[in-house]
């Protein structure tokens, strides 16, 4: 399928709408068609729906914490904490609420605006459970966003994080509908649609994306973007993680995907989905400065700082701080 190659005054009506519209009724070809639209022309629509919604030299940024780490029961085939592998990671148990606080305190001086407290569960469960509402607390108090990521909730959980001040919630699908049991057996798509809806029900921000190079297709990719974004409102911020292969997981070969693919499911993702932050998410580590670039120039919007994201390496130190420099880009 090839897209137009000249701007007229058809595409830029396109342009224009596509920038204002908050469309839930997305196609798999619609969908499709955005990912086979010559580069440069995808890029200019990502750019045009990006500017007309947010300021584009301005990114998010979020901080993560593992507070619990590995022996997860899940086998979600690209994660280094699942139980089911041997990635040689240590486990932790779960951390002091102290620990916690001070963490984020530490990343709100480092220039943080959000913590998000993520946990190798299942679900939240017992004692556990209150430790992690402790903790949603006691990171509230210090005037930063919350986020956490605890696994599948009931609505009960998900009302008790809102009432302990608890932001937003990251919930992934993490790939398409079709691809979804490829990737994981132990729970299944509907369950992780179904943790979003009490999630959103419960007045919640939602966070959800997904990854790109768990052996998925273009028509995954498309799915997948077009499941977040035909959810009954638009996820507030859309993660979007390249596959950071594990040692010891059944993807640790998986073959890397092709760096344009993932940029262009950036921009898809911006395009429609055109008020949610899209996060460049895991695997920055891996890429160039250049290619993050393109990220960005796609319409990704948000990024976590720190030398690690749960449990993988992220940005070096200093990294970060050069790149946002050369870049002109400043924090938000
Ligand atoms: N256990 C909870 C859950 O699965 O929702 C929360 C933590 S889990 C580690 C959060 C997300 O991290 C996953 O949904 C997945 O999208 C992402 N993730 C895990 N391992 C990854 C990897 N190796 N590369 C890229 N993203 C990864
Ligand atoms: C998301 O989409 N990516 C983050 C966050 N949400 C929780 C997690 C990435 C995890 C990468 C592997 C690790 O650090 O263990
Ligand atoms: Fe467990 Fe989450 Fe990793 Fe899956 S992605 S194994 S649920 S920590």
């Amino acid at each position: 399928m090839s897209g137009p190659k000249v701007r007229t005054p058809k595409t830029r009506e396109r342009d224009a709408s596509l920038s204002t519209q908050l469309r839930h009724d997305w196609t798999t070809e619609e969908v499709e068609a955005l990912f086979a639209l010559p580069f440069n022309e995808l890029m200019f629509l990502a750019q045009t729906v990006h500017r007309a919604n947010f300021d584009p030299n301005r990114v998010q940024v979020s901080r993560l914490i593992s507070i619990k780490t590995g022996a997860c029961p899940e086998d979600c085939s690209y994660c280094p904490q699942s139980a089911h592998y041997a990635t040689g990671l240590e486990k932790e148990k779960l951390l002091a609420v102290e620990e916690v606080v001070e963490a984020a305190r530490v990343a709100k001086e480092e220039g943080a605006s959000r913590f998000c407290m993520g946990a190798a569960w299942r679900g939240p469960k017992g004692d556990d459970f209150d430790v992690a509402v402790a903790m949603i607390e006691g990171v509230k108090a210090l005037g930063m966003e919350t986020c956490a990521t605890f696994g599948l909730l009931d609505k009960w959980q998900a009302q008790r994080l809102k009432d302990a001040g608890l932001d937003y919630y990251n919930h992934n699908i993490d790939t398409s509908p079709e691809h979804y049991s490829e990737v994981i057996t132990t729970r299944t798509f509907q369950d992780r649609l179904d943790t979003l809806d009490v999630v959103r029900d419960a007045g919640l921000h939602v966070c959800s994306g997904g990854i790109v190079g768990l052996g998925e297709t273009g028509i995954d990719r498309a799915r997948m973007l077009l499941t977040l974004a035909n959810m009954p409102k638009h996820p507030d911020s859309v993660p979007i993680n390249l596959l950071i292969p594990i040692k010891g997981t059944p993807l640790a070969d998986a073959e890397r995907p092709d760096p344009f693919d993932f940029i262009r499911t950036i921009a898809v993702a911006r395009i429609i989905m055109p008020k949610s932050f899209v996060r460049l998410s895991a695997g920055r580590e891996g890429m160039s400065e250049e290619m993050q670039a393109l990220c960005f120039l796609a319409g990704a919007n948000s990024v976590f700082c720190g030398q690690r994201l749960l449990t993988a390496k992220n940005a070096a130190p200093g990294r970060d701080k050069s790149l946002f420099g050369r870049l002109g880009l400043s924090p938000m």
